[in-house]
């Protein structure tokens, strides 16, 4: 393909073309104005870049008189400010540039649907991926600052929950990096993911105001709104000869877009994620207004704004279901509408040539509406015949999914639907029964009741088997139904997904179900997160090609047992291992100790996940340690455990794992005879930067979720990158990290996914380990005191008559304690230790999110790299 040679020609050492930036003026001269640039430098454009020849501490400087009306005496904070709204510049140019040129080529787009974009902090990413690292750092030098201190001034953006909005934020970096014109479409939440604070052991969750500073990443766009309605109701008028389907919604409100400019890396291509904010029709009601009815005329504003107000409200009520639908309808409808407006531009009502210029990537259901949106827009709105555009719809989806947790399957009560949504509900149905009918074609061959039966189970609207009354739409069968392609996002996860969850539409389309295993950047999860090992491997490889071509990587397994080079691999572990040590003196107040092995899991608070399998096996390691001489001790491996992660608001279980966790950790951390031997802490607030910090300086990481629960994992994947070996079940991406490191490198355990149905059933009898017993009397007992909270959380593994231990703690305990101890026996023999490590990083490279874009785009997208000229 075009842009796998184009991966190829960048040369080392040689700045790429476009990072050869026009001549700099010498530093610390007057900022001179635009037009003296242009004088200067006669081959400037015509319109010259407006920063672009103002030395970076000038502008800098510059921006905080002029937007901030700062003088000098700078605080860190303002020093952030600065350099932000002046690389936001370049960063602008590069973004307008890309957009010409994409215009002028008019290529095919790939637009990436998502309510979650977790993308963390700009500033740091923004200066690598443009190239211009080196100029801001040494102007931030000169002005005093650091620029690692400066970049931890930004509030990270988090919009997202976890696994899946990050990884559609690494996607967006590899779209940029590979040239490919695309978008992120998505939801401008005023209030990101809640700030997870701990009070006395137990999470409080606090707002995420996190755009109250201003926002140097974005653009407002003035000129791209559009309307979105809600409910109201559906006629029939004629018109002419033809009968024609009005929708008049009751509530509308307008979407605003803002652009978040994405910079690849190593290319001047600078794309887009363009999110909708939720703002009123008209500024005020007026005339409410008018008439004095002030309070009519603010709760209207109140209304829209709450549309785009918070990510994810809670769902566990009525109101907050349908607010959430209300969000998701409403990005689909503003994107969509956003890009059939772009291509009636270009293409009028050639309609029949939207998919070969516009494919969607439903991220998970959320999305989904999009199915009945795109067909009412081109029905109702363009006047096109069912048939054309059905077939156009189910061309231009796609649809991922990323779990297999029922709860996530969205099924949204056909009441709920018809109400705020009647027309796609109306929509829904007619799709369903063409659906149905061909079904029943299909299923020719099948016994009458079995066939009835079958088509039953496939119908995308069907019974709420919990009540009888209520009839749900499937949100993942209309996905299905109304896609191109589907996949699970690891080996695994694909299978389950064929054999399991989507079964019977796999049988009837095979062809359609695909498996895309997730990646991660390796710019932001290895490169700019770890720059120190980043650069051992440039320096080992003599190339820093790997950071576009991480296959490249594997040229470290040459090295992996020269113990020269070892120590120079550990070294930089110690010195990230030195960080998170302050960090967790800053956040405890704990000096630990920097020679223990640093053992992490940080990823969302579930029963699925197994914190709580993590925890017994720390209470176990702290009874045996008691029960040790000083002496004996002393040959023990020591261990910093580390716990993060935020548990959802109204997860109660979840809730009680952190308070189990900070209440072992309270007791271990303070005995004096075995505190310098083992420590718990949990780091509260879990985020993308948090990880940026702990993960390059993890020794060992945690991803031991019951066997085909886990769909990927992608945390699994950063880490591996960064060295750190991992402890985990036969689960998610784990298994093709084991098979690109190596399975012996991997501390694999835990009962397989084909066995687990069974294991399921028979839990109740299971014969619990004699130290599990004894961990379950000690929690219930009071060992570390909250007995009575404590007490749901040991019924729901171990009294078969309250919970049912569904995610099978007990199956994989004695497993997860053998390899706990071989992990031990490894750690012990440092220069095996450190060749596994090695191994890990040179195994990585196939958990590039470019690998996994290439194959989106190859396979799905049909989507051709378009690389603007520098
Ligand atoms: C998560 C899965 C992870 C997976 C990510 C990204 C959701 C709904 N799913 O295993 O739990 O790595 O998606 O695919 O967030």
């Amino acid at each position: 393909m075009a842009y796998r040679q184009l991966q190829n020609h960048t040369t080392a050492g040689a700045p790429p073309a476009h990072r050869q930036i026009a001549p700099r003026v010498a530093l610390g001269r007057r900022p001179l104005r635009v037009s003296a640039v242009a004088e200067l430098d006669k081959t400037a454009a015509v319109v010259p870049e407006s920063t672009a020849l103002v030395p970076a501490p000038v502008d800098i400087a510059n921006k905080l008189r002029y937007l901030f009306g700062r003088n000098g005496d700078y605080t860190v904070a303002d020093a952030y400010q600065g350099t932000s709204w002046s690389v936001r510049e370049k960063l602008i140019d590069s973004f307008n540039k890309t957009h010409e040129h994409w215009k002028k080529e008019d290529p095919k787009f790939i637009y990436y649907l998502s309510a979650e974009f977790l993308m963390g902090r700009s500033l740091i990413n923004t200066v690598y991926n443009l190239g211009l690292e080196g100029e801001y750092a040494e102007a931030l030098n000169q002005l005093g600052y650091e620029m690692e201190k400066v970049a931890d001034a930004e509030r990270d953006a988090a919009l997202g929950n976890g696994g899946l909005g990050r990884l559609a934020a690494c996607f967006l970096d590899s779209i940029a990096t590979l040239d490919l014109p695309g978008w992120g479409y998505g939801i401008r939440y005023k209030y990101g993911m809640f700030k997870q604070a701990l009070k006395n052991g137990y999470q409080v969750e606090l707002p995420d105001i996190w755009l109250t500073k201003g926002n140097p990443w974005e653009l407002r766009r003035d000129d791209v709104k559009f309307e979105v309605g809600f409910g109201g109701r559906v006629e029939r008028r004629k018109q002419g000869n033809k009968e024609v389907t009005v929708w008049t919604p009751s509530e509308k409100v307008v979407a605003q877009a803002y652009d978040n400019p994405i910079p690849g890396f190593n290319t001047p291509t600078t794309s887009n994620l363009r999110l909708w904010d939720a703002v009123p029709l008209t500024e005020f009601d007026l005339s409410a207004f008018n008439a004095g009815d002030y309070d009519r005329a603010m709760l209207e504003r109140e209304r829209a704004e709450g549309i785009s107000a918070v990510l994810y409200p809670n769902d566990s009520t009525p109101e907050g279901k349908e607010l959430r639908l209300k969000q998701q309808y409403f990005f689909v409808c503003a994107s969509l509408q956003d890009v059939l407006s772009r291509f009636k531009a270009v293409h009028g009502n050639n309609f029949d040539l939207l998919p070969e210029k516009a494919c969607f990537q439903l991220n998970d259901t959320h999305p989904t509406i999009a199915v009945a949106e795109l067909m009412r827009l081109l029905l109702d709105v363009e006047g096109l015949d069912w048939d054309q555009v059905w077939t156009i719809t189910t061309k231009c989806l796609n649809y991922t999914n990323h779990t297999v947790m029922p709860e996530a399957l969205e099924k949204w009560p056909v009441k709920v639907m018809a109400k705020m949504l009647p027309r796609h509900m109306e929509i829904i149905e007619v799709i369903n029964e063409g659906w149905t009918k061909w079904l029943g074609g299909h299923l020719n061959d099948l016994a009458p009741e079995e066939r009835t039966k079958r088509i039953a189970a496939m119908s995308i609207i069907h019974e709420n088997p919990w009540n009888k009354e209520e009839m749900l739409v499937n949100m993942a069968y209309l996905a299905v139904v109304g896609s191109s392609a589907v996949n699970g996002v690891a080996a695994i996860h694909s299978n389950i997904v064929k054999d399991e969850i989507f079964n019977d539409f796999y049988q009837i389309f095979p062809s359609k179900f695909q498996n895309k295993t997730n990646g991660v950047t390796p710019r932001r999860w290895l490169a700019w997160c770890n720059p120190e090992l980043a650069s051992l491997i440039t320096g080992t490889l003599g190339t820093s090609e790997w950071i576009n071509d991480t296959e490249k990587l594997a040229g470290l397994r040459a090295y992996a047992s020269d113990k020269a080079f070892q120590a120079k691999w550990a070294a930089v572990k110690k010195a990230k291992k030195a960080k998170l040590a302050e960090l967790i003196k800053k956040v405890h107040g704990d000096e630990v100790n920097q020679n223990a092995l640093f053992d992490i899991q940080i990823k969302r608070i579930h029963e699925y996940k197994r914190q709580y399998l993590n925890v017994l096996s720390i209470i176990w390691r702290y009874k045996q340690l008691k029960k040790m001489s000083p002496e004996e001790r002393k040959k023990a491996v020591a261990r910093v455990c580390v716990i993060g992660g935020k548990a959802a608001s109204a997860y109660d279980m979840a809730k009680r794992i952190i308070r189990l966790v900070t209440a072992v950790g309270d007791v271990i951390n303070k005995d004096p005879e075995t505190k310098e031997y083992l420590r718990l802490y949990f780091l509260p607030d879990y985020n993308v930067s948090l990880a940026e910090t702990i993960i390059p300086a993890a020794e060992l990481s945690q991803h031991i979720s019951t066997a085909g629960t886990e769909a990927s994992g992608t945390s699994n994947m950063k880490f591996q990158m960064n060295g750190c070996l991992i402890i985990g079940t036969w689960d998610g991406a784990n298994i093709e990290i084991a098979e690109e490191t190596g399975i012996d490198n991997v501390f694999v355990f835990g009962v397989r996914a084909e066995e687990i149905t069974q294991l399921r059933k028979e839990r109740k009898n299971f014969k619990t380990d004699p130290r599990w017993d004894e961990l379950m009397r000690d929690i219930e007992g009071g060992m570390f005191g909250d007995k009575d909270y404590f007490k749901p959380l040991v019924d729901s593994v171990n009294n078969m008559k309250v919970g049912n231990d569904w995610f099978l703690l007990a199956n994989d305990f004695a497993s997860y304690l053998k390899a706990q101890e071989d992990v031990d026996a490894c750690y012990k023999d440092q220069s095996e230790w450190l060749r596994r490590s090695i191994m890990y990083t040179a195994g990585s490279g196939k958990f590039s999110s470019d690998r996994t874009i290439r194959e989106y785009a190859e396979d799905i997208w049909h989507v051709t790299p378009s690389r603007p000229t520098a």
